[in-house]
């Protein structure tokens, strides 16, 4: 018996195909969406803007590629003997769908391109994405309407934030009121496309409806005062928030045709891809903590009772049910991109210029903000560059990564996260080099992952999961996950002190240049 997890990345869509019995991989494979779809014309996997704050992409992009993953896969796999799908997306995405929405899902025919059968269900041709910092006016709004950021962030579990989807739907909704009215049901990334499997609109699960400002994290149900904050009549759009572990029903008997899956084939909820990496990374347990350097660098700890949070922090739910602390950087991998790409270097290159220089970089640091960060909340782009010569190519290389993983530590830190060990995930950490100045700046070994994409992994893992709950996380995590790990990147505990002293000038450089920004 096979399971399938899929995840619809910012970049990619990938799929990991699991035999459930032994955990073992049997195919993976994944669609890059600037290089395979070139028609959506996306970069990196969205749309360019002249406002800079907007970030948006086309949801039909992320149809084609399911369609075509599911198409490619079925001429590899016995997609008949598939028992369960379960996936993840990029959280905090919105699709805006007309009232026919369900309609068009039950009439869906297996003979035709999914996109021809739904290029007219959106009201708005493009989601806004997390990287989307445009909503700032809505945020204030929320937060006022619901006594303050402390407690948006006591009831939801982060302070209102802009790339969250709450801020979005009510920036849609005064923004754009007649398309507003035209939109029937609104869906995130990930219950979009489970909708689109299981031939019905299914509900948002805990772990990505808590990136929404909207979900009380006490009673896992929508904070009316929050859904009035955004919009009257949100609720009836959103549907039901539902269980990550529960099973909403069978494929789509159109799609059960399309791609040879078994009409009893069951579709598990989709989840955000931070909580889905924690499974695919083994994280089932109180104080595992991870890094994901995708897009976005994101450090997550699981946390079996709630964790006190910093305002910056966020508070989701882990596909466990258990809490996950969350720290996102808008400036993870495209930083990176950035500075290899100023330098003419390739990936290779940049690794051999971390190898070159020396840790703490003789005091060279390096605000790297890019583009708008998350945190710290920086709106306006801008690179702060301490005692670093232009065309520095070697220190600038290390600069970078190092002022990302202090200002990931400095969170850490004021979380009271103190990791005995890491795990990573992401594009970034296939790259040695940097793992090792993770390693040193948080003076703990680094594990990865021979998977990839985790998400994938931790996707299909839930898909067993939800078929055979009696099993456990533990035996799963064990089987599938476990094997998957590589050799730990070790600390040298040589360096702990020169990193202890960097993080301090880091913090007075960001204190300094956040208050000259006002
Ligand atoms: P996402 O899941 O957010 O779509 P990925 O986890 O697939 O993204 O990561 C994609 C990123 O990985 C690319 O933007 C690229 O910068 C980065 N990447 C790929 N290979 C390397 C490498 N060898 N070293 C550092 N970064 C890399
Ligand atoms: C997490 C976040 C990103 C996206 C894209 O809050 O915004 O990590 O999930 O990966």
């Amino acid at each position: 018996m096979l399971v399938l997890g899929l995840d619809s990345s910012t970049q990619s869509l990938t799929a990991v195909v699991l035999d459930a019995a032994s955990g073992r991989v049997v195919h993976q494979r994944a669609l890059n969406f600037d290089r395979d779809f070139p028609q959506y014309r996306t970069r990196n996997g969205v749309l360019s803007h002249a406002d800079a704050a907007i970030v948006h992409a086309p949801p039909l992009m992320w149809v084609a590629a399911l369609d075509r993953i599911l198409d490619e896969l079925k001429d590899i796999v016995d997609l008949s003997q598939v028992a369960a799908i379960a996936g993840s997306a990029q959280q905090h995405g919105s699709v805006y769908l007309r009232g026919s929405f369900p309609e068009v899902l039950a009439g869906l025919r297996p003979d035709a391109p999914l996109v021809d059968q739904l290029a007219g269900v959106f009201t708005r041709a493009t989601a806004p994405i997390w990287m989307d910092s445009s909503t700032a006016e809505d945020c204030r709004a929320i937060d006022a309407a619901l006594g303050g950021p402390l407690e948006t962030q006591r009831v939801t579990g982060s302070a209102a934030y802009e790339r969250f989807t709450g801020p979005q739907i009510r920036r849609f909704a005064r923004s754009e009121p007649g398309a507003w009215q035209a939109t029937g049901h609104v869906r995130l990334v990930s219950s979009f496309l489970a909708s689109l499997l299981a031939g019905k609109p299914v509900g948002t699960d805990w772990g990505d409806g808590s990136g929404m400002n909207l979900l009380d994290l006490a009673t896992k149900r929508w904070h009316q005062p929050a859904l009035d904050a955004v919009s009257p009549d949100l609720a009836r759009r959103l549907g039901d928030p539902v269980e990550p572990w529960t099973v909403l029903g069978t494929i789509s008997p159109a799609l059960a045709k399309r791609y040879g899956f078994v009409a009893t084939c069951r579709i598990v909820p989709w989840t955000g891809d931070n909580p889905a990496s924690a499974i695919g990374l083994g994280l089932a347990r109180d104080g595992h903590c991870a890094l994901s350097l995708g897009t976005s660098d994101v450090l997550f700890a699981i946390s079996a009772a709630r964790p006190a949070m910093p305002p910056a922090g966020h508070i989701f739910f882990s596909p466990t049910g258990d809490h996950m602390a969350l720290f996102c950087f808008a400036n993870g991998s495209l930083a990176r991109e950035a500075v290899k790409d100023e330098h003419k270097l390739d990936w290779a290159g940049f690794s051999e210029a971390l190898g070159r220089t020396a840790p703490g970089n003789g005091g060279r640091l390096m605000l790297p903000w890019f583009r708008p960060e998350i945190v710290p909340k920086v709106l306006k782009a801008g690179v702060v560059r301490a005692n670093l010569k232009p065309g520095d190519a070697d220190a600038d290389c290390r600069a970078v990564v190092e002022g990302q993983f202090i200002s990931m530590r400095l969170r850490a830190k004021a979380a009271g996260i103190t990791p005995s060990a890491l795990r990573a995930t992401g594009g970034a950490a296939t790259n040695l080099a940097i793992l090792q100045i993770a390693a040193d700046v948080f003076q703990c070994p680094v594990r990865r992952s021979n998977v990839t994409d985790t998400a994938a992994l931790g996707a299909a893992v839930r898909a067993a999961h939800a078929i055979d709950r009696a099993a456990g996380w533990d035996r799963l995590v064990q089987q599938a996950v476990e094997p998957q790990l590589g050799e730990a990147v070790m600390p040298r505990r040589d360096f702990a002190s020169i990193y202890a002293l960097l993080a301090q000038e880091y913090a007075a450089l960001e204190t300094r240049e956040l208050a000259s920004r006002g």
